[in-house]
């Protein structure tokens, strides 16, 4: 079967972590970018909003997901959109993917719920105007709560590969869309308060794979959107 491809926008978002997953779990994909562009982060602000016309959405209608958001994978005849399925049929394919016990898969499914709660709140400050000051908040709720299930040394599931768990802290603490766009110069005090969640971040960062990853080119980790890039 030829590679998978994965339709994303050219910024950190929701796509980030499939991409770090098959990194992880050693899966080559071509990568889709679009440019970074939506009438809202909320299904009743996108309502609100009316039909948005882009690239994104020509595509998705190209290719038989018209109203689809991103990211969209497709491979083989496997064409399926929302990001926790895209994510979770990764982990399933990924040869070193660590293979999870439902128990394990469970506390991951945790950690990616939580990053798709605190990814609709940040994403509305971005493009619906919502209060910035809210993404600090709620930031310390989700990382308060995860912090419990990480320990000083190791991966969240004691594998010694990370996990999705492990994946989304790193993207947690460390993407600039819409993290560290949305906590600005908070970050810092924010972050601060975590230094186990931080150091996570840091190991998975430095996993050899991900490693590798973050100097690809189509990496958006720390990126901002292309047009705003030099
Ligand atoms: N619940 C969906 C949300 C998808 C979504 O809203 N994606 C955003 C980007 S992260 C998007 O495509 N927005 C533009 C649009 O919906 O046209 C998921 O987890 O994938």
């Amino acid at each position: 079967m030829s590679k998978p491809t994965l339709h994303y926008f050219d910024v950190s978002g929701r796509g980030e972590l499939s991409k770090l997953i098959c990194a992880v779990g050693g899966i080559e994909i071509d990568i889709v970018e679009y440019p970074f562009q939506a009438n809202g982060a909320s299904v009743a602000d996108k309502l609100k909003a009316g039909k948005l016309e882009s690239a994104h959405t020509t595509a998705a209608t190209k290719m038989g997901m018209e109203g689809c958001g991103l990211p969209i994978l497709v491979h083989g005849d496997l064409k399926i959109c929302q990001s926790a399925a895209v994510q979770d049929y990764f982990c399933a394919i990924g040869p070193n993917y660590p293979k999870v016990t439902p128990a394990q898969k469970a506390v991951d499914d945790m950690f990616e719920g939580y990053f798709e709660d605190i990814m609709g709140l940040a994403a509305g400050v971005i493009l619906s105007g919502g209060d910035a000051a809210n993404v600090p908040i709620f930031m310390s709720k989700v990382l308060t709560h995860l912090s419990k299930y990480i320990n000083s040394d190791g991966f969240v599931n004691g594998y010694d590969t990370p996990s999705k768990a492990d994946l989304v802290i790193l993207v947690l603490t460390q993407a600039l869309i819409p993290f560290g766009a949305t906590l600005g110069e908070g970050a810092e005090a924010c972050y601060g308060k975590f230094p186990e969640a931080v150091a996570l971040g840091e190991r998975a960062a430095a996993y050899p794979a991900v490693a590798e990853w973050l100097k690809n080119d189509l990496c958006n980790l720390k990126k901002p959107p292309k047009a705003a890039r030099e």
